[in-house]
């Protein structure tokens, strides 16, 4: 739909998800829509990167499973102080995909025991509302606190099948469940004008086009003028050559001009 979002700050007032409603403030508050994604192998380099460019985001999105020497108290428990010392929320970028049960046991339990630092994690609805309900049952037995879901609505990638009827059923399976299904990972501003989703795009990027395996790039004007909330980032600011900080600056500052103007 072409109706333009509302600012953040109101629907830090009205969003039906607590967990949406703690990121709107952080967002307004740090006045950053950026999402920084650590997609590195050691654990000293993701802490690392984390302590630099917290003050820049409101989110850092992970893949703790590509970190070669991950352990849960050298990577979890940083992690989740840093989280607490620059105000950010964790993401880790799972795309859970069984049944109920079995996402269940793959969000509470393993190495990782995603549920109990990660604020928000993500889901493709292709199993239907049962992925959702186990990941929301295993939400409220591990934790008090806020967690939130993003269903993948549509991906970056080149040729991607989740598009049109699949998009818009899969808006659909969000609606039973807002107060934890708090909007999509998407290209695009999805829901009706009286909805609040809020969206979270990757393939965003500045400088490349694509990444030679399909990955394609949108410039960060492109993706929140189209309706996105929070813009996902990886190798445009943490690339090889890269410099981190003035890359995070650079897309931190795009973002909230992109932001300020859709609100004209
Ligand atoms: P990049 O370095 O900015 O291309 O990294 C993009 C990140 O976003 C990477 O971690 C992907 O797993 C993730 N991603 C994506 O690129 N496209 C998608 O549609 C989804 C996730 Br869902």
């Amino acid at each position: 739909s072409n109706i333009t979002p509302k600012s953040y700050e109101s629907r830090m007032a009205t969003h039906p998800s607590p967990l949406a409603r703690r990121l709107f403030k952080i967002m307004v508050e740090k006045q950053t829509n950026l999402c920084v994604s650590l997609d590195v192998y050691s654990k000293a380099e993701l802490l690392q990167l984390v302590d630099t460019l917290g003050p820049y985001v409101c989110v850092f999105k992970t893949h703790v499973d590509i970190v070669d020497d991950f352990s849960y108290e050298s990577v979890v428990e940083p992690l989740v102080a840093l989280s607490k010392k620059h105000n950010f929320l964790i993401f880790e970028d799972r795309k859970f995909a069984d049944i109920g049960s079995t996402v269940k046991s793959q969000y509470t339990s393993g190495i990782y025991k995603i549920v109990r630092w990660s604020h928000i994690t993500n889901a493709h609805a292709l199993p239907g509302p049962g992925i959702i309900d186990g990941l929301y049952a295993g939400a409220k037995e591990v934790t008090d606190d806020e967690r939130g879901l993003l269903l993948l609505a549509e991906m970056s990638s080149k040729g991607s099948l989740a598009t049109g009827e699949y998009t818009d059923k899969t808006v659909a399976l969000a609606r039973g469940n807002t107060e934890f299904t708090f909007g999509f990972i998407a290209q695009n501003r999805l829901g009706e004008p009286d909805e609040d989703f809020v969206i979270m795009t990757p393939g965003v990027g500045l400088d490349a086009k694509s990444d030679g395996l399909g990955q394609q790039y949108r410039t960060v004007d492109e993706a929140v003028s189209g309706g996105s909330d929070i813009v996902i980032v990886g190798r445009g600011i943490i690339g090889k050559g890269r410099d981190p900080i003035a890359e995070a600056k650079r897309y931190r500052d795009a973002g909230w001009a992109s932001y300020l103007a859709r609100l004209k």
